[in-house]
C-alpha cells in the first residue's frame, strides 16, 4: 500500500504536466471532508440521487424489473453510509421482495458501521457484507447464478477518464450473467454556474479535501510540503463535461520528500491536476459501454434533471 502510494506520488511529479490520484484523497480525514462535502449547500449530487431514492423507489423496483417470489441478490459496489439505498431497501422488504443486500467495500470498518446500522433501522433485511476489491468479489460471487442487481452509485465512476470507465464496464459485464442488472449513478452535463461551484464551495471545504493529499504525502512519506504555498484552483469545461482539480503553486518553491530520497521543484502558478469528475449523457454512457454485453433499459432523473441513475442490463 505505502509502496504504491509512494510510486505513484513520484511517477506524477516526476512528468511534465505533474499529478496525483485522487484515490489517495481518502485517508480518514479525508473520508471526513468528503462527508462534509455532501453535506454542503453547493455539493448537489448527493440530495439530487437522493432525491430519486426517495421519490422514484417504486419506479425503481418497476424499472429494474424485480419479481416477489424470484430470490436476488443486491450488491453494492462502495457502499458508503447506505442513506439512498436504505430507501430502497425498506420498501424492497416492505413489500415482502427475496433478496439479500451485499455491501462491498475495501473498508472493514465502512462495512461494520453499516451493517450495525442496518441491524437497528432495517432488521428484517438479510445483510451480508463483502470486504475486499470490486472485481475480487464480482468473480466470487459470479457462479452463483442468482439473478444480480449491481449498485454502483454517487458518481463514483465519475473519478475515471472514459478509457478507465469503459474497461471497468468491461469487466463488470464479464463477470455478470444474463439478465444481470446494474443500477448506476451519474451526474449529468450541465452548466458551469451549476457544476463549478460543487467543486469549489465557499467554504473551503473541496480546498481543504485536496490539500489533504499534501498533508497525508508529509506524514506518510516524510515530506515538507507547505500547503500554504498552494492554493485548489478547479475547472469546468461544459462542452467535454469534465470537472478538473488542481492545485497550483503560488510561489517558486522545493519539495523534499525523505521515503522517495528527492527533491521536486515548482515553479509559480505550476498546477498539479488532482482530480476529474466526469459528467455523463446518453451518448457517453453508450460509448463506454460499446464494447460490453450491458444495453440501457431505463434512466431515472431528479427532479432539476440534475442527476440520473440508468438501468442497464446484460443482453
Ligand atoms: C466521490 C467521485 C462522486 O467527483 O463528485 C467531491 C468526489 N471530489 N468533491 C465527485 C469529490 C470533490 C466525488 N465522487
Amino acid at each position: 500500500m505505502i509502496e504504491q502510494f509512494k510510486e505513484a506520488v513520484n511517477n506524477g511529479l516526476s512528468t511534465p504536466h505533474k499529478n496525483l490520484p485522487s484515490k489517495y484523497f481518502y485517508d480518514k480525514k479525508g473520508d471526513a471532508l468528503f462527508v462534509k462535502i455532501m453535506g454542503l449547500p453547493e455539493y448537489y449530487l448527493t440530495r439530487a440521487e437522493h432525491d430519486i431514492f426517495k421519490n422514484q423507489t417504486s419506479n425503481i423496483i418497476t424499472s429494474l424489473k424485480l419479481e416477489k417470489d424470484t430470490y436476488f441478490e443486491l450488491i453494492e459496489l462502495g457502499a458508503g453510509n447506505g442513506t439512498k439505498t436504505k430507501e430502497l431497501l425498506k420498501l424492497l422488504s416492505k413489500e415482502g421482495y427475496n433478496f439479500d443486500y451485499l455491501p462491498v467495500d475495501i473498508s472493514q470498518n465502512a462495512l461494520d458501521n453499516l451493517e450495525n446500522n442496518l441491524k437497528t433501522e432495517l432488521p428484517f433485511v438479510s445483510v451480508k457484507t463483502k470486504q475486499g476489491d470490486y472485481f475480487e468479489v464480482l468473480e466470487s460471487l459470479r457462479h452463483s447464478k442468482h439473478p444480480k442487481v449491481i449498485l454502483f452509485l454517487g458518481s463514483n465512476i465519475g473519478n475515471m477518464n472514459d478509457a478507465i470507465a469503459s474497461i471497468f464496464m468491461q469487466n463488470l459485464s464479464a463477470n455478470l450473467n444474463l439478465g444481470d442488472k446494474l443500477f448506476l449513478g451519474v451526474d449529468l452535463i450541465k452548466s458551469e454556474d451549476i457544476v463549478l461551484p460543487a467543486y469549489n464551495d465557499s467554504q473551503g471545504v473541496t480546498a481543504a479535501f485536496n490539500l489533504n493529499l499534501l498533508d497525508r504525502i508529509n506524514k506518510e512519506l516524510d515530506a515538507d510540503f507547505n500547503r500554504n504555498n498552494f492554493i485548489h484552483t478547479p475547472t469546468y469545461n461544459e462542452k467535454e463535461g469534465i470537472a478538473k482539480s488542481y492545485i497550483t503553486s503560488t510561489i517558486n518553491q522545493d519539495v523534499h520528500i525523505k521515503a522517495i530520497n528527492k527533491t521536486f521543484s515548482f515553479i509559480k502558478n505550476e498546477k498539479i491536476h488532482l482530480e476529474i469528475s466526469r459528467k455523463y449523457n446518453d451518448e457517453i454512457l453508450n460509448n463506454i459501454i460499446t464494447n460490453t454485453q450491458f444495453n440501457i433499459k431505463n434512466k431515472l432523473s431528479d427532479s432539476n434533471n440534475y442527476f440520473a441513475n440508468y438501468i442497464l442490463e446484460i443482453e
